[in-house]
C-alpha cells in the first residue's frame, strides 16, 4: 500500500509540472484530491488494514495529500501571475482621452461681484468680516446712531422676530460688531458684504437684498480725510464699473455719518451725455458714503476725539445689474435655471 501512495505522489507531482493551464491543473486536482479521485479511494480501502498499520498509512496519506495540494496551488500561483502580467503588457489606456465632463452649477452674478469686491479690497490690505443675519436692535439701530423714530426702526419696514431680534436692515451692525471687539483699538480696514433685509417688495425693491459696507478708523494724526475715501471709492467704482467712470459726492444725510454723501457715477451707458438709464442727467446713484460720526464711534468703545474714519455702502444687487446688463433685478431671485446658466465659469477656466 505504501508504495501505491508514493507511486500517487510522484505521478500527482510530475503531471501537475506538466500542467500548461488553469483547465488541465484543475482536471489533475480531481483527478488525485476530488471525491472519486486516486488518493481518496485508498483512504476507502484503509479499513482492510490492521490497527498497527492505519496510522502509519493514515499520516502518510495526509502527508502526500499536503505536498500534492502545495504543488497545485503553487502552480495556480505561477498560471495566474503570468495570466496578469500578460494582461498588464496587452492592456494599455490612453491617458489623453478626454474624461467625463460633470456638470457643474453657476456661480449666482450677486456673489460673483461680493467675490471681485472682496478680493479688491484685500488687495488694498482691508480685512472682509462676516456677521450674523439675525441682528439685535442693539447692533442694528442703537448703536449705529439709528435714533428711535428713524423708519427703518419702524415694525412695518423690518423683519422683526420678537421685540429684539429682527433680520438685519443693513450690514453695518457687523462694522459695530467689530469696533467693539477691537480691544486694543487698533485701526480698522474693513468690508462686510452679505444678505440684508427690509420689509417692501416691489418691482424695484425685493425683501431680500445683497449689501456690501465699508469702514476705515485710524488715529487721529493720521488724517483718514474725505480725499481718502473719494480716491477708495473712485478705485472701486473704476474696477466694478469701468475704468473711464466719474465719481460725484451730493451732499445726503445718513445717521451714522457726518458729513455724509450720496456717490453717483457717470452714466456708463451714455458717457454723461444723458440717457434713458441716467434719466438724461448723465448720473447714477450707486453708493452711500460720510465720515463715521462721533456718536458711533463713541458708542462703540473708540474715543471720537482721538480716532476718525470713513464709511461706505452700497446695493450688491444694482451693482450686478449694471455690471451683467440684466433688465429687472427680479431675475436675481427668480431661480430661473435658464437665467442662472447664463453666467457659466468660462471667464474662471
Ligand atoms: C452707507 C452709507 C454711509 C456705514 C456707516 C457705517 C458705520 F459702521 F460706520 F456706522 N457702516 N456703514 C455707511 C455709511 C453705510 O450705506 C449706504
Amino acid at each position: 500500500m505504501k508504495e501505491e501512495i508514493i507511486k500517487i505522489k510522484e505521478s500527482a507531482l510530475e503531471e501537475i509540472s506538466n500542467t500548461q493551464d488553469l483547465k488541465t491543473l484543475n482536471d489533475v486536482r480531481v483527478k488525485y484530491l476530488g471525491k472519486k479521485g486516486e488518493l481518496t479511494s485508498v483512504l476507502r480501502g484503509m479499513g482492510a488494514l490492521s490497527a498497527e498499520e492505519r496510522p502509519v498509512i493514515g499520516s502518510l496519506v495526509n502527508e502526500v495529500r499536503a505536498k500534492i495540494e502545495n504543488a497545485l496551488n503553487e502552480k495556480e500561483e505561477k498560471f495566474k501571475q503570468a495570466e496578469l502580467q500578460e494582461k498588464l503588457e496587452k492592456e494599455t489606456i490612453d491617458i489623453t482621452l478626454p474624461g467625463a465632463k460633470i456638470k457643474r452649477g453657476s456661480k449666482h452674478p450677486v456673489n460673483r461681484v461680493i467675490e471681485e469686491i472682496e478680493d479688491l479690497f484685500v488687495s488694498m490690505g482691508y480685512d472682509v468680516v462676516a456677521g450674523p443675519e439675525l441682528e439685535t436692535d442693539e447692533f442694528c439701530f442703537e448703536r449705529l446712531n439709528l435714533p428711535k423714530g428713524h423708519p427703518a426702526r419702524d415694525m412695518q419696514d423690518s423683519f422683526y422676530i420678537t421685540n429684539e431680534y429682527l433680520l438685519r436692515t443693513q450690514t453695518s451692525a457687523v462694522q459695530a460688531r467689530t469696533m467693539l471687539a477691537n480691544e486694543e483699538k487698533s485701526p480698522i480696514r474693513m468690508i462686510c458684504a452679505g444678505k440684508t433685509y427690509r420689509r417692501e417688495d416691489d418691482a424695484t425693491h425685493s425683501h431680500q437684498f445683497g449689501q456690501v459696507e465699508g469702514l476705515v478708523i485710524d488715529k487721529k494724526e493720521r488724517n483718514v480725510s474725505l480725499a481718502d475715501l473719494k480716491g477708495t471709492l473712485e478705485i472701486f467704482v473704476k474696477k466694478l464699473i469701468g475704468k473711464n467712470c466719474e465719481l460725484r459726492f451730493r451732499p445726503s444725510y445718513f445717521p451714522f455719518t457726518e458729513p455724509s454723501y450720496e456717490v453717483d457715477v457717470s452714466c456708463f451707458k451714455c458717457g454723461g451725455k444723458g440717457c434713458s438709464l441716467c434719466k438724461q442727467t448723465g448720473w447714477i446713484e450707486v453708493l452711500g458714503a460720510g465720515i463715521v460720526h462721533p456718536n458711533v464711534l463713541k458708542m462703540n468703545g473708540y474715543d471720537p476725539e482721538k480716532y476718525g474714519g470713513f464709511a461706505f455702502g452700497t446695493g450688491l444687487d444694482r451693482l450686478a445689474m449694471f455690471k451683467y446688463a440684466i433688465p429687472d433685478m427680479r431675475y436675481l431671485y427668480a431661480n430661473d435655471i435658464r437665467f442662472l446658466n447664463q453666467f457659466d465659469r468660462k471667464d474662471e477656466e
